[in-house]
């Protein structure tokens, strides 16, 4: 069966431009610092970025990790959203790997953390607390609806951050929708902050890969934990080439997933029975919720779909997200919508 899988944005496979220039991609022992093509995709990313220097990682998870370790110390803290990608599905790792302590405060509607919050939440020079080295903040943000930060919003958090002599990472994993849908720059997005992590392998389809972006010092730190977490990878150019297409070539028709999102959003919230969790989407992310008197749960619902070939995720009891991405086309939103219809009828 030929799959509709809105699941995530992470489920895409390569294009065969991104097959082509793997197998074609030049590559030598990147722990030697010798691979061409992870070189080339380094610099363009830290470019896109307007950062002085970017490093290639395995996923967006140890981006995370890796710029977090670079920024903490053990027992520091790290301010960041109860919502944040890196509290809730990264498995503890900054303080199992780093013993870095987070401070969760709670994400807004909107996906900021509000600035008294972050106030609040920063550390009196005293022996009895931990030290605040870090605030961390996502783009877009995936709990929160897939809903973008602007350039004003996290121009705020980066000077609020530098008048406490804090350091700003920004979890970037699909930072080009967030630039897509507000028509500004990845780099306008990262200026504020001292490092952002960035994925390849979302929305942009490459296979595997992120980049996390920052100064070359700070690099250099997160170049020697990447080693420690075993993210030194060899003649890992066959996929860093997949991400200089996925660069050159992907970014800016993000814009069609976003327009399906809203279609999507717009008919199954049509459908009675069903209601939009976060509102209409603003990038590629559906939050959908079923009405308390639908017999039916979303495990069972999400059942329903994939015996007619398509695949949602299950978010709580009776919540769905659905992922818009470059595999899902018209007839694919159109298909899932009337599949949604059959099954909702039926319950
Ligand atoms: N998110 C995945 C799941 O882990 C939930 C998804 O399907 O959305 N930051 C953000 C904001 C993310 O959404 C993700 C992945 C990551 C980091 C981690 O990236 P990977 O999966 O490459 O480690």
């Amino acid at each position: 069966m030929e799959w509709i899988d809105l699941r995530s944005d992470t489920v895409t496979q390569p294009t065969s431009a991104m097959r082509r220039a793997m197998a074609q991609a030049e590559v030598g022992d990147d722990v030697y610092r010798e691979d061409p093509t992870i070189n080339r995709l380094q610099e363009l990313a830290a470019g896109l970025m307007g950062k002085e220097a970017g490093l290639f990682v395995p996923s967006g998870t140890m981006g995370n990790l890796a710029a977090v370790l670079a920024h903490c110390g053990r027992g520091d803290e790290i301010i960041l959203g109860n919502k944040a990608h890196t509290f809730l599905f990264e498995a503890g790792g900054v303080s199992a790997l780093g013993g870095v302590h987070s401070y969760q405060i709670p994400n807004q509607a909107d996906g900021t953390l509000a600035l008294e919050d972050i106030l609040t939440a920063i550390r009196p020079d005293d022996p009895h607390d931990p030290v605040t080295r870090l605030v961390s903040i996502e783009n877009t943000n995936n709990r929160c609806g897939g809903v973008s930060l602007s350039v004003e919003y996290t121009r705020a958090v980066g000077k609020l951050a530098r008048e406490h002599g804090l350091r700003l990472h920004i979890d970037g994993a699909r930072i080009f929708n967030a630039a897509v849908a507000q028509g500004v720059t990845a780099a306008d997005l990262a200026a504020p902050a001292d490092s952002i992590t960035f994925c390849l392998s979302k929305g942009l389809c490459a296979p595997v890969g992120s980049v996390l972006c920052g100064s070359k010092a700070f690099i250099e730190q997160a170049l020697r934990i990447r080693k420690q977490l075993g993210g030194g990878m060899r003649q890992a150019g066959v996929l860093a080439a997949a991400g200089i297409v996925a660069l050159d070539s992907m970014i800016d028709r993000l814009a069609e997933d976003h327009a399906r999102a809203r279609t999507l959003a717009e008919s199954l919230a049509a459908i009675p029975g069903f209601h939009l969790e976060m509102g209409m989407p603003q990038t590629n992310m559906v939050f959908i919720t079923l009405d308390d008197n639908i017999p039916l749960d979303a495990q069972k619902t999400a059942q329903h779909l994939a015996e007619r070939g398509i695949r949602v995720g299950v978010v709580s009891q009776r919540g769905f997200r659905l992922v818009t991405h470059y595999w899902i086309d018209e007839a694919a939103v159109k298909k899932t919508i009337t599949a949604f219809q059959e099954v909702l009828v039926k319950a």
